[in-house]
């Protein structure tokens, strides 16, 4: 159409649609009659909206409990309709009581959370508390606030928290038998554990789940000194409000590229405002294991204050964020002399997976629903032994590992602390083999360029999604032959190796660097095919792995520079396991420098504090791991000749 004919067809219609507005009638002119119940020139949000709840088989009660300095905790109560006598389940949450009953229904299983569906069956009163300071609860927030003493010079803490709900809970409702258990996991299982310094007298039994029991060793916050900057992102969900805070915005979909270009986490954390978070000043000035780490680490505090409380202390294998809280608890207490009330169990599970279905941990598939079958079989009867005096048709034994390959609980009578274990030295050998025997000389090298350092996912690598979950269960052929990753492995299996404990990585290596970190794996090499399961042919799988900063090789709490070009030993303790690595399959060790961007990147000269090491500071090291004469790497293993399995 030409632009003269297309503008008078424009003219036209906008005549023809005045026109029709005119001769149109005005809105609201009907013969009908309207009358004042039609109007509403308020608002037509009533003030205070109840839904008729008579068909509900529950009653909520929303309260807030007073604790001893006047503070008030907002506090969840699901009742069960008629209940009379029943016990409690208190958790204590960071994470919004209110949230805990995601489900719009009149059904108290349908309404609860995935973690308490099991529980709502109308045998238990369930009981969910803000911690001081989150969401409906009044007070200060404080990160995983210290027990009372040198770093909490106050009259309260989550102990005293904990014993003044409890306390509150059984004089005011007269629906429970005036038992109380606690469960919770992860952040909420750090508040069990503080529960148990100083228990209420009602406090029956408990069950920290994937509890952090200390930040800096082996759980969220650090691993032996390595930063875990990704839970920067947690920093300011938690603190940067009241509610639910956001993430740190990003630049780019990977975040193996925003770590790099920001440089160091300290830098990454305060370009994004973190110096206005007070956690975020005393944590990036503690970056050794000093007295703000050790006055707070929790399995020492459990044994200076143990309990009588019958405790489950419970974790995943694979556990990607609190891998070492309940084993080192549980390990701590029974060798202080309190194995009799504390027992350990390790499922084939992701953090807090005990919550949600079990079926599978990434590509390995379980025989039923781990997690499922465990809270019904195990947990809640032995819960309500406790809680409502219901006999024990087994009892719980000391330990209860599953054993991942022959798709089975163990059980153990006697479950060595690491420190009591055998081991036996699976040594670094010439032409990256693997073996028993001691080598007796030898050496591989690589560059570790923290320009390029070794990705603990394959890139892109998103903010925490699925396979965060189960990175601690991925393939890693994926870095297998970099250059920076040295890879060594047995021979064909012909017999079963099991291993039943913490294996402990012990690396003699030089750098031609000031600092550094060791990075070691213990994996399962599958044979080339598998006929039941093709994808898993070939599978380099992660049975245990940790990282180590170097400059803490003498101590956690003194650093000090590696020596550059002399041999120095790393030593240190890998992830609890009970494991067999079958005829046909190999035994791999691998060893990287980094594992990015989940860990910072250690600069590999010496300064003083790595959150805050400058671009100038990051060096390529060239690392030699030694395999004899001046040290003999090896992974120990606790292997174990035949199984202890007791039933
Ligand atoms: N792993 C999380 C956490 C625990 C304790 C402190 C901070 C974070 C969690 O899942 O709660």
């Amino acid at each position: 159409m030409k632009k003269s004919t297309l503008g008078a067809a424009l003219v036209s219609l906008a005549c023809f649609l005045s026109a029709a507005a005119f001769t149109m009638p005005p809105m609201g002119q009907t013969s009908a009659k309207v009358t004042p119940d039609m109007i509403q020139t308020g608002s037509d949000i009533p003030a205070d909206w109840k839904q008729p709840q008579d068909n509900f088989d529950y009653i909520k009660r929303d309260v807030m409990i007073p604790m001893r300095d006047g503070v008030k905790l907002h506090t969840v109560i699901l009742i069960p309709k008629n209940a009379r006598e029943l016990p409690m389940l208190l958790e204590r949450t960071p994470y919004e009581a209110s949230g805990m009953m995601p489900g719009n229904s009149p059904h108290m299983a349908d309404a609860v959370w995935s973690g308490d569906k099991d529980w709502a069956d109308g045998s238990y009163i369930l009981v969910w508390q803000d911690v001081r300071g989150k969401y409906g609860s009044e007070g200060n927030y404080i990160m995983t606030r210290p027990p009372m003493g040198p770093l909490n010079p106050t009259t309260t803490d989550d102990t005293t928290d904990a014993w003044d709900t409890i306390d509150w809970l059984v004089k005011n409702t007269k629906e429970s038998n005036g038992k109380v258990g606690m469960i919770g996991s992860s952040y909420d299982g750090w508040t069990v554990a503080m529960a148990l310094l100083h228990p209420h007298p009602a406090l029956k039994v408990a069950a920290p789940e994937s509890p952090m029991i200390d930040g800096w060793m082996g759980d969220d916050w650090y691993h032996y000194g390595a930063l875990r900057q990704v839970n920067l992102d947690y920093f300011s969900g938690q603190m940067s409000k009241k509610g639910e805070g956001k993430n740190i915005p990003r630049e780019s979909y990977d975040d193996y590229t925003n770590f790099l270009d920001a440089g160091s986490a300290g830098a990454y954390a305060e370009a994004n405002g973190f110096k206005q978070l007070p956690w975020w000043n005393r944590f990036s000035t503690h970056p050794a294991y000093d007295a703000f780490w050790q006055l707070q680490a929790l399995d020492k505090l459990l044994v200076a204050h143990p309990s009588s409380v019958p405790t489950m202390w419970l974790q995943g294998l694979w556990d990607q964020e609190d891998i070492y809280g309940a084993v080192h608890a549980w390990e701590a207490l029974k060798k202080a002399g309190h194995g009799a009330n504390n027992h350990l169990v390790i499922g084939p599970w992701w953090h807090s997976q005990i919550n949600r279905d079990g079926w599978n941990m990434g590509p390995l598939k379980w025989p039923g629903n781990t997690t499922a079958q465990f809270r019904q079989q195990v947990m809640i009867p032995w819960f309500n032994h406790y809680l409502r005096g219901t006999p024990q048709s087994k009892t719980l034994p000391e330990a209860m590992i599953y054993n991942p390959v022959e798709q089975h609980w163990d059980s153990f009578a006697n479950w060595k602390p690491a420190s009591e274990q055998s081991l036996t030295p699976l040594y670094l050998q010439a032409d990256m083999g693997l073996g028993f025997e001691q080598p007796t000389d030898g050496s591989d090298s690589y560059v570790s360029d923290p320009a390029k350092p070794v990705p603990y996912l394959p890139r892109p690598i998103p903010q925490k999604n699925d396979r965060w979950r189960t990175w601690l269960v991925y393939d890693q052929r994926f870095v297998a032959d970099r250059p920076d990753v040295l890879t060594y492995a047995t021979p064909v299996l012909t017999t079963t190796v099991t291993v039943q404990g913490a294996p402990i990585a012990d690396i003699f290596a030089s750098t031609t660097g000031t600092d550094g970190d060791f990075v070691v794996k213990l994996i399962d090499l599958y044979p080339g095919t598998d006929p039941t399961d093709p994808a898993m042919g070939g599978y380099q799988l992660p049975v245990s792995l940790d990282i180590f900063r170097g400059r803490y090789r003498k101590s956690f709490s003194d650093p000090s520079p590696i020596p550059a070009n002399q041999v120095q030993e790393y030593k240190f303790r890998l992830p609890t396991v009970n494991y067999e690595f079958k005829p046909g399959h190999r035994i791999m060790v691998q060893i990287q420098s980094s594992l990015f961007p989940l860990y910072d990147r250690n600069p590999q000269s010496y300064v003083p504090n790595i959150l805050f090491a400058k671009p100038s500071d990051y060096r390529k090291a060239t690392v030699t791991i030694e395999h004899g004469p001046n040290g003999h790497s090896a992974v120990l293993l606790p292997v174990v000749a035949g199984s202890t399995r007791s039933g």
